[in-house]
């Protein structure tokens, strides 16, 4: 925003007091500053620019005074005729001597909150304000923190990755929160579930919000119990041991933070309105006015109590039927962002998303470290156990380097291992895989006569996360050419909270993967979720395939396959867009063909 816009928040928005100098009317400057503001507004609103115009060429025509107007007004004076100040500006001023400010200009910072705060940021001015909104929609900090965190701003034109990390540090400093990763959350809004759910009389305890809809990052947890209006099931939820403060609380809300500094917001309602309810606190909030706009242009009022028309309820007991009253079939959450699922659902054209029960395997694991000489036997069984029917072990290339000799019979010793536990166990096989290090200059860490003996391989980035944008392209596309290059792991790199994605132009990325054929990876370890789900939809669109994996580094780990399941269903993916939906016959093909054998 503009150095104006800067102040103004200070002098204006937040006046600082000054006990010995009480001014009973505004400065040229103050006014000013709302002029500029104003017009900062209007332009961001697409107005008309010489309406524009005129409010800066006030601002500047003020600022060139002699003499304070507000105070010749406020004296009862008539002022003189100043060049860009007619009727209505004039009207505007005395407004802004007798009330502090103009309805139009609460008016404006009333109707686009959101862009108030953008605007707020230094280095975004309505130009840049309003093509963000154009290209991204972005309206709010929160949406620009999460834009920015995916790497989405960089490719517009005039931003660079270098304004991207400038504006995602300042969106994050003033939203002021911390977003943990959806698995982390998950559990603990379970736990809080099934604890609500044993209370007597209570009839279902769900989760709602982003948890509902698997977001990648949750912000706080929004629980839905319903039960009859008698029961004292908020007395309940309170007693939970893991409450650190309470924020509010009442008959049928409550907030609180738990002692890991998670906010939890809990609503109760009656039975009757379950479907209702559920469906306002799953969201996401521009689901939420899409679907209400809709009701609207049918005469109908949707609330978190029901779709009615006048005072009659049409629909409220289940999601479906709110949805199916509206003329829509049911949506599931992992949708509802208002990108596009709406229209979708009109004509019959909503994807037949992958579910958990479709992966069959898994091409990205390591042998458990600590694990000792049955650790490869375990991590197969674990892989079992969570129903998959394939595991493709891809230990780090370091391992190859190990103390126990040459790399090659370290590689061979881990074939036998393989085979030997092939023949042994029934309903899940391993595959032999390496995940090799990309080099700065995009060469693979392990020599092709190595790589040749493997079912597959898993290319990484480990190293030199900062490169400029075009030489970490070259270096992906690099690795990516390579003859027994399988499939790229966590494309991104980033880390929550931690380490911000790679730049790099991913449309050239998505587009070199698709002339090779080799897929891309969706990481579903709890603070990679990379690929993104906006990027994964990309690479879709575009003919890649997505290996969806757990990274699994001990068995347990096979548990965050739902949530990479959760990223792709966001991303709109069916089950055959996703490589391990295959079988083992399916799979065997496709490896071979990327490798050039079939
Ligand atoms: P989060 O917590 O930042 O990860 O994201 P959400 O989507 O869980 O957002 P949250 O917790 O603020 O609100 C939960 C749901 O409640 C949200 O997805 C939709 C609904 N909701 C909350 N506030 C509003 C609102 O002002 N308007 C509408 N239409 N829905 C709202
Ligand atoms: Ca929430
Ligand atoms: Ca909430």
């Amino acid at each position: 925003m503009s150095p104006y816009a800067a102040r103004l928040k200070k002098t204006v928005v937040a006046p600082s007091v000054q006990p010995h100098a009480p001014a009973r009317w505004p400065a040229n400057e103050t006014i000013a500053l709302i002029f500029d503001d104003i017009a900062e507004l209007l332009e961001v609103q697409g107005a008309n620019p010489f309406r524009i115009r005129a409010y800066h060429n006030a601002a500047r025509t003020l600022r060139g005074l002699t003499y304070e107007l507000a105070k010749l007004i406020a004296q009862g004076k008539q002022p003189e005729k100043l060049r860009g100040i007619g009727k209505d500006l004039l009207g505007k001023i005395q407004e802004i001597t007798t009330t502090g400010d103009c309805a139009l200009h609460q008016r404006l910072r009333e109707s686009m909150p959101g862009l108030v705060q953008l605007l707020a940021i230094p280095g975004l001015g309505p130009k840049r304000v309003q093509h963000l909104y154009q290209e991204l929609g972005i309206q709010t900090l929160e949406q620009l923190s999460e834009a920015a965190s995916q790497g989405r701003i960089r490719h517009l034109r005039g931003f660079g990755a270098e304004t991207e990390n400038r504006l995602l540090k300042a969106a994050q400093g003033s939203v002021g929160e911390r977003r943990l990763p959806l698995a982390w959350v998950a559990p603990l809004a379970q736990r809080l579930c099934e604890y609500l759910q044993d209370f007597p009389g209570v009839r279902t305890a769900a989760v709602a919000g982003s948890l509902r809809r698997m977001r990648d990052t949750i912000g706080d947890i929004d629980l839905l119990v319903t039960a009859p209006p008698d029961i004292a099931v908020m007395a309940h939820f309170l007693r939970y041991p893991a409450i650190k403060t309470q924020l509010q609380q009442g008959p049928t809300r409550a907030s609180v933070i738990l002692d890991d500094g998670l906010q939890v917001d809990l609503r109760v309602v009656d039975p009757a309105v379950e479907g209702a309810a559920l469906l306002y606190f799953t969201g996401s909030k521009a689901h939420n006015i899409a679907l209400r706009q809709r009701a609207k242009k049918h005469n109908l009022k949707l609330s978190e109590y029901g779709l009615f028309s006048g005072i009659q309820c049409l629909a409220r007991a289940s999601e479906t039927q709110v949805y199916l009253a509206l003329g829509l079939p049911w949506i599931a959450p992992e949708l509802r962002e208002d990108r596009g699922e709406i229209l979708a659902a009109l004509n019959g054209q909503l994807p037949c998303l992958i579910e958990s029960g479709d992966i069959k395997g898994d091409l990205h694991a390591h042998t458990p470290l600590d694990g000792g000489p049955r650790a490869l036997e375990d991590m197969a069984l674990a892989a079992r156990a969570a129903g998959l029917e394939y595991l493709a072990i891809t230990d780090d290339s370091a391992f190859l380097q190990g103390e126990r000799g040459p790399e090659f019979e370290r590689l061979e010793q881990q074939i036998e291992q393989i085979d030997a536990i092939n023949r042994r166990l029934s309903g899940i096989t391993l595959l032999k895989g390496l995940e090799v290090e990309i080099l700065e200059d995009g060469r693979l860490d392990v020599p092709d006569s190595l790589l040749a003996h493997l079912d597959l391989v898993v290319g990484a980035v480990r190293k030199h996360f900062t490169l400029p944008s075009a030489q970490q392209t070259r270096r992906l596309l690099r690795a990516m050419e390579h003859q027994y290059f399988t499939l790229l792991a966590h494309p991104l790199c980033r880390l929550i909270n931690e380490r911000g994605p790679l730049a790099m132009d991913f449309p050239a990325v998505v587009k070199a993967a698709a002339r090779r054929g080799c897929c891309l990876e969706l990481n579903a370890q709890p603070q990679r979720m990379d690929l993104f789900d906006l990027q994964c939809q990309y690479a879709r669109d575009h003919g890649v395939l997505i290996s969806i994996s757990a990274d699994a580094r001990i068995g347990a780990d096979f548990g965050y396959l739902p949530y990479g399941v959760g990223q792709a269903r966001r991303a709109w993916l069916e089950k055959s867009q996703v490589l391990n939906t295959r079988s083992l016959v399916q799979l065997g093909d496709y490896l071979r063909r990327v490798r050039g054998d079939a």
